[in-house]
């Protein structure tokens, strides 16, 4: 794949751009006229608002089929007589939820993770345009090593013009990455799950770190080839916004200075450094009775840089949040997953929470440079 930076940067392409963007220019060339009683003659230069580009990152915790995939024990517990009892109807019931909250967050491209299979992100798709008007008619998604067999994804409104997988460590999920040129100008999407905490503490992070270290490898590189390489890194990292496999691994810091001061690209900016303390959770732990940044997004320097540079994305930085959805907020401000709860051996009682995923989505808004 050629993932070298394009330097064509045509507005002739900003046909492209969502049509929201040419009514909002509509609207606003009619509020100008109105405010400043301006009443025709010769035309008046009206500048268009910024075009943007939504971009969420969401772990949709187990989002199984409920069909017994025969080359995959890991689904197991996600059929009708697995220990999760899961049936057509809980699943129609945890995609109705999952398009709920991605609708609500109008999003161009959607990093997902916890995903099984193809045929529910084609289930999301459809529920997505079906009920909320929303069409994402590009799926980015392969089978992968996990033993569980979920996988990382991509849905997007946009066409991407390239997509590759980066194989770090065997049995490990895989990183995708995926290139964009919207308006004319590249960005580069990497979605990401690296190593959970599940097993001996020293070989999880050991793991982790080697993730990190093999995105890093192939940053470097592209940076190499085009130091203005715009690239977005999200996912659910396992590792907190400050955790060495973020920090030390992948070079991504919660310092915009340092970032903009450095000579190169290479290092990322992690955008929760734009939030305070408080708002940085994604997940719950109880054990740890824990707040962890699990999710985040990371941003090459150049969208974050405020001098002219040949890429013309920039991220709006206000517009960078974990969000949580009231109808997702359960006890004490924690996400409400979709699980069975309680004991779960033969006869037990089936008790279960139906809410949505164990992760708030991070989302945030790139804009187009005037
Ligand atoms: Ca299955
Ligand atoms: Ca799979």
């Amino acid at each position: 794949m050629d993932l070298q930076s394009s330097r064509r940067f045509t507005r002739g392409c900003l046909s492209g751009l969502r049509w929201s963007t040419w009514l909002f220019a509509g609207v606003c060339a009619a509020l100008a006229c109105a405010s400043t009683g301006w009443s025709g003659g010769a035309s008046a230069p009206v500048a268009p608002p910024p075009a943007t580009l939504t971009i969420v990152q969401w772990n949709a915790e187990n989002l199984f089929d409920t069909q017994d995939d025969p080359n995959n024990e890991g689904d197991d517990s996600y059929t009708p007589g697995g220990a999760e009892r899961w049936t057509e109807g809980l699943y129609r019931h945890k995609l109705t939820h999952l398009a709920e909250v991605l609708a609500s967050l109008k999003a161009d491209v959607i990093g997902l993770e916890e995903i099984e299979n193809r045929r529910v992100l084609e289930d999301l798709a459809a529920m997505l345009r079906d009920e909320h008007g929303q069409s994402f008619p590009f799926i980015i998604h392969r089978e992968g090593p996990d033993h569980r067999g979920i996988d990382v994804a991509l849905l997007s409104r946009l066409a991407p013009v390239t997509n590759r997988w980066l194989t770090t460590i065997p049995l490990q999920r895989e990183i995708l990455m995926a290139r964009f040129e919207e308006a004319g100008c590249p960005l580069t999407v990497v979605v990401n799950h690296w190593k959970s905490r599940r097993g001996a503490p020293e070989l999880c992070d050991r793991l982790r770190l080697q993730e990190a270290e093999a995105l890093r490898r192939e940053l470097d590189r592209l940076v190499e080839e085009d130091p203005d390489l715009a690239v977005v890194v999200l996912g659910d990292f396992n590792d907190n916004c400050d955790g060495p496999a973020l920090r030390e691994g992948l070079r991504s810091i919660l310092d915009l200075k340092e970032v903009r001061r450095q000579p190169n690209g290479a290092t990322l900016y992690n955008l929760h450094g734009l939030l305070p303390r408080r708002d940085r959770g994604s997940i719950y732990f109880p054990g740890d009775q824990a707040w962890l940044s699990f999710d985040s997004m990371s941003v090459s320097r150049v969208l974050v840089d405020p001098r002219p540079t040949r890429s013309a994305w920039a991220v709006d930085l206000k517009s960078y949040a974990v969000v949580r959805p009231p109808k997702m907020v359960g006890d004490g401000g924690r996400p409400l997953p979709f699980r069975r709860v309680g004991p779960t051996r033969a006869g037990a009682p089936v008790e279960r929470i139906e809410g949505y995923s164990d992760h708030f989505p991070v989302r945030v808004q790139l804009v187009l440079r005037p």
